[in-house]
Parts: C-alpha cells; sequence; structure tokens
C-alpha cells in the first residue's frame, strides 16, 4: 500500500531533498508551508518537484490547531519534523522566538501526533549543536553542552521526543545531525556565503568576503545523504537515536582555502574578519562517530567533502552567470 508522509520545514534545504525522496520511494508526501509574502521566494527549493503525491498545506508550528486539522487529514505513516529557526547566529537575537519555534515546536507536534495519529512514526531534527563543547569525536552517549539559543530549544526538543517514546510508547526517534550542505543551502550559513562569495568575486561584482570565526572545525555532509539517514531511520523496527555526520572535520579556514582553490584565486586575499559575525558564545570542534549509523542502519555517506564543494562553488557560479545573463536580457 502507498505509504503517506507528513514533512514540516518542507521549503527548507533538508524539506525538498526529503520530499524528492520519498516521492521517487512512491510515498503519497505532504508539506507544511508558512504563509510567506512572496510565497516563490519560499518555494525556490521546490520547484523541480511536479507531482501529483506531492501536496502543500498552510500550517505554522507555531499554531496548534494548524498541526492537528492536518495530521488528522492525512493520517501519515511517518512524520518528518524539520521545522525551525535554524540560524544560530540569528539565535542569539531572536532567542524567544527560537525557543517557540524550535522547542515548543516539537512539543506541539508531539501532542497532536498523539491525540490524532499516535501510531504514526515521527522523526525529530536533532543537532550536533547540542554537544557544544563536548570533546570530539561525538556520539549518541555523549553530554550536551549547549551553546546558543538555538541549541537550548534543540536540546528541549531532543529531550521531549525521547520523553514521548518512554512515556507513551510512540515511535519516536531523533537524528543528531551534523552540519550538511548543498547548493539549496539557505546563504547565511558559512559554506553558502563562501561559495556565492567565490562566484562573484571571480565575476568582479564583490571585493572582499567578510566572516567570523575562522578557527571553528565541522564534520560536513552533503544533505541529500542524510535525507537518506532520515528516512532509515524510520524503517527501523525500534525507535532510536542516531548520530549522522561524517567521521572527519575541517575549519572554516579550510573550507575558504578549498573553494577560492576551485576558482583558481588564492582566499588570502579577499578574505577579511568582521567581528560582527563573532557569535557571544560559539562551537569550537564538532566531529561525529557515526558508527551506530554504519552498523545497525547500514549508512554512510557518499559524497566527500571535497566534492560537496566544488559541486557548490560549480552551482553558485552558474547560478550567478544565469542571473547575470537574465539582466543583460532585460537592458
Ligand atoms: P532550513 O533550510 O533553515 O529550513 C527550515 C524550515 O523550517 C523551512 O522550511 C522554514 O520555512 C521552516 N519553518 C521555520 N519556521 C517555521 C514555522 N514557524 N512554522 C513552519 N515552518 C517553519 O533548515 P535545514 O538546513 O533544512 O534543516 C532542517 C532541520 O534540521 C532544522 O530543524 C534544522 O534545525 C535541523 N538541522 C539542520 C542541520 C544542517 O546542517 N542543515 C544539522 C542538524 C539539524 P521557510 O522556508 O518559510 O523559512
Ligand atoms: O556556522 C562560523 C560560525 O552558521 C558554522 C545549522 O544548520 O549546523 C548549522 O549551524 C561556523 C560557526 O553553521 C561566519 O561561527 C564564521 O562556528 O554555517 P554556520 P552552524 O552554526 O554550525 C548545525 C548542525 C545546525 O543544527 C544548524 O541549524 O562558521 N562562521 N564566519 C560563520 N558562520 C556564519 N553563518 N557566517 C559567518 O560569516
Amino acid at each position: 500500500m502507498q505509504k503517506r508522509a507528513f514533512i514540516t520545514g518542507v521549503s527548507g534545504q533538508d524539506g525538498s531533498y526529503l520530499a524528492e525522496l520519498l516521492l521517487s520511494k512512491g510515498y503519497e508526501v505532504h508539506g507544511l508551508l508558512r504563509r510567506s509574502s512572496s510565497p516563490q521566494h519560499s518555494t525556490w527549493r521546490l520547484e523541480g518537484i511536479l507531482q501529483d503525491r506531492f501536496k502543500l498545506r498552510y500550517g505554522d508550528v507555531t499554531d496548534s490547531p494548524s498541526l492537528l486539522r492536518h495530521l488528522e487529514e492525512v493520517q501519515p505513516d511517518e512524520v518528518y519534523h524539520l521545522a525551525a529557526q535554524s540560524d544560530v547566529g540569528v539565535s542569539f537575537r531572536v532567542a524567544e522566538h527560537t525557543a517557540n519555534v524550535t522547542g515548543l515546536g516539537t512539543l506541539r507536534m508531539l501532542e497532536a501526533l498523539r491525540a490524532v495519529c499516535p501510531g504514526a512514526k515521527f522523526y525529530q531534527a536533532s543537532s550536533s549543536e547540542m554537544f557544544g563543547v563536548s570533546s570530539p569525536p561525538q556520539n549518541e552517549n555523549t553530554p550536551f553542552h549547549p551553546r546558543s539559543p538555538y541549541a537550548c530549544a534543540k536540546a528541549y526538543a531532543h529531550h521531549t521526543t525521547v520523553n514521548y517514546r518512554e512515556a507513551y510508547g510512540m515511535f519516536t526517534t531523533s537524528g543528531i545531525l551534523f552540519n550538511h550542505e548543498s547548493p539549496r543551502r539557505g546563504e547565511n550559513f558559512v559554506t553558502r556565503k563562501i561559495t556565492r562569495a567565490v562566484a562573484a568575486i571571480q565575476a568582479g561584482l564583490q571585493e572582499y568576503l567578510y566572516l567570523g570565526n575562522l578557527d571553528a572545525r565541522r564534520d560536513w555532509g552533503f544533505a541529500g545523504d542524510y535525507a537518506e539517514a532520515m528516512w532509515m531511520m524510520l524503517q527501523s523496527s525500534e525507535p532510536e537515536d542516531f548520530v549522522i555526520g561524517t567521521g572527519e572535520a575541517h575549519s572554516v579556514r579550510d573550507f575558504c582555502e578549498l573553494a577560492f582553490t576551485e576558482a583558481g584565486l588564492d582566499w588570502q586575499n579577499y578574505v577579511r574578519h568582521d567581528p560582527a559575525h563573532d557569535r557571544p558564545s560559539d562551537v569550537d570542534y564538532l566531529v561525529a562517530d557515526p558508527s551506530k549509523a554504519q552498523q545497525k542502519l547500514g549508512w554512510k555517506p557518499q559524497m566527500s567533502f571535497g566534492e560537496l564543494v566544488a559541486e557548490m562553488v560549480r552551482s553558485d557560479r552558474e547560478r550567478l552567470r544565469r542571473f547575470l545573463e537574465n539582466e543583460s536580457h532585460k537592458k
């Protein structure tokens, strides 16, 4: 029988890859979309999806009645809860909003599930940011030490997900995902900020790239590979939490070096420090120990760090080329 999935955060980077993956597996996919003053802007990542089996539904994770109504109507087999205020730097500026969306949003989803479709399998998008300054490599047993309002909200959501499994016997799982990127990554995250700047600098449209902490090390993988891990987690017979990452760390400086080299440029000529991008408290070193996922799910990342950086640079150069071509036609 055809399976039905419900995805919150479907318009985000991960939501778009996951929707494509589930459609390719024959699912009927329902995505929660929040209202925007420019809908075409918020659905750009979904433009390639032309499928009868894909339906968008207006709602918001701060609005319980909309969640209850959609879940009751859809009666999904699987629920992927990806919606969040996901920008760590911004969370210091909108801490209460972040707690409401990223923390309480999960509680609202779980309560709605418990009320109208308690048998559905639930995926919570937990984050390596919850580990904060805990020693690397981090695995499922590493203690949390959140360093931002975002990480605090994710830790709350994570514990709530575990509690609904223990208290009500629901199939609720958390994927503790390390950073994952792609050409669809939001423009404010450091990887996309760098690859867009490489394209603009190479085209002579930008002089410098201003960044904050270049020493931070992250475990960067490809978002498409991580969508596969989310799906695998919900195919398990028992609900469990998994760390998902590549097991390899690189600094922001390494990312700059590789991305500029990809375009034949020396990063040191273009990257400048701007303290405005430093965070009140940052996370220095995150690298996954993904052995549980490898052993129990058989999950492995497919794209290497070098391929990821090259693909993001290539994509941003191509996007800029198309943009400039369109602009010249308008003249
Ligand atoms: P993203 O690109 O920022 O997408 C976030 C999604 O949440 C967007 O669809 C956004 O809608 C939606 N959203 C925000 N506020 C909402 C609200 N109040 N009601 C309903 N929807 C709302 O994030 P991502 O990179 O795809 O990440 C997906 C999830 O994984 C997030 O929960 C993130 O915190 C978590 N995570 C991400 C990473 C990573 O490295 N990417 C790692 C670990 C965990 P709009 O499009 O309208 O803004
Ligand atoms: O920062 C440093 C910054 O914003 C990475 C989210 O998807 O992954 C992401 O969170 C590092 C930090 O990602 C700039 O200080 C330097 O140390 O790309 P980011 P993040 O904070 O790791 C986790 C797993 C999530 O769950 C989150 O949702 O780069 N950095 N200069 C900068 N970062 C930004 N954004 N901009 C800079 O100019």
